[in-house]
């Protein structure tokens, strides 16, 4: 039986590349030296997609492919897929939502934890001899008992959410309406300007669209305030990264924990130079357990497409 061919947009680890590579014809993108001639060479043959939650699939891209059917992501964000693109040709799109929430929200809350107590800056203080030299570590303020916002209640909000109740925490949370999942105590608060005014800590954990670009720009930022944490665990086009870097450099901003940056892997130099932030490589799902889970079920999507069945966990149009 021939094997379906697939366009693969980055790296998997070995434990997703083995059985791709078996149950599919693998044309690796990334290292296509000369990509027109890749293009050129198998556009054709190509009928599926694996990519990853930060690379998507351009409309260039897509429109390159005349026999594309199925574009399967790793990662539940699909904010790089050209979706307009592929609901015009008809295109399934699948993601890997539910099995990343967990290691998400983990990941938010405790970039919380570490910037409130400033747990980078106490290892360098036991490591490079302050503790013995300069004595005690500064003092940090606490986080119990303080306000903490989500915006977007949506799975990962929710974990986040649910932990931040357990560390005694109130919760308020911003969508586009009012949650009746969510437990009597955690208050709907519509705006996202009034919702930052409110907290000490503003997680954003929106899934990303046109619609949510830039949501957090400078009213939010400056509502949260000088003594106010901007926590982002979601898509760096969710704020406005250049208002947070002045707000940040000017402390009109208290501090910020981030996870995903425009332009990344490379980030805007300003970030290099601050004392008040905590900058993390895109890695909130990155646990062995929970990147098998999505390898699993990227492959899974990719093979219900190929023997006519439904997807597990399609994108809806
Ligand atoms: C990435 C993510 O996909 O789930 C998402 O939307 O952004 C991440 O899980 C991950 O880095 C794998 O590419």
């Amino acid at each position: 039986m021939t094997k379906p061919h697939i366009l693969q947009m980055g790296p998997y680890p070995e434990w997703d590349q083995v059985p791709l590579d078996a149950a599919f014809t693998v044309h690796r993108y990334f290292e296509a030296a000369d990509k027109p001639a890749l293009f050129a060479a198998v556009g054709k043959d190509i009928r599926g997609i694996a990519t990853r939650g930060e690379l998507g699939a351009s409309a260039e891209i897509i429109a390159a492919l005349p026999n594309l059917e199925v574009i399967s992501v790793y990662g539940v964000g699909y904010d790089a897929v050209d979706l307009n693109a592929c609901w015009a040709r008809g295109i399934r799109v699948s993601n890997t939502p539910d099995v990343l929430t967990k290691d998400v929200a983990d990941l938010g809350v405790a970039m919380m934890l570490a910037l409130s107590r400033g747990m980078i800056g106490a290892e360098t203080w036991v490591r490079d001899g302050s503790w013995a030299a300069k004595g005690l570590y500064p003092l940090k303020s606490r986080v119990w008992g303080k306000k903490a916002g989500v915006l977007g209640l949506g799975r990962i909000g929710f974990e986040v959410a649910k932990r931040l109740q357990g560390f005694d925490l109130d919760i308020s949370y911003s969508d586009v309406s009012a949650k009746d999942f969510a437990p009597e105590p955690w208050q709907f608060v519509a705006d996202p300007v009034a919702l930052a005014t409110e907290v000490d800590f503003l997680f954003v954990t929106l899934a990303a669209s046109a619609a949510t670009r830039h949501i957090v720009g400078k009213e939010v930022i400056e509502a949260l305030g000088s003594e106010g944490m901007l926590i982002n665990i979601s898509r760096a086009s969710n704020i406005d990264e250049d208002a947070l870097l002045t707000a940040l450099e000017t402390k009109a901003l208290g501090s910020a924990a981030l996870d995903v940056f425009e332009g990344e892997p490379k980030l805007n130099p300003r970030f290099l130079g601050l004392d008040n932030v905590l900058l993390q490589p895109h890695h909130a799902s990155g646990t062995v357990e929970t990147r098998k889970a999505m390898g699993q079920l990227l492959r899974d999507n990719l093979t219900a497409h190929f023997a006519g069945r439904d997807l597990l966990t399609p994108v809806l149009s």
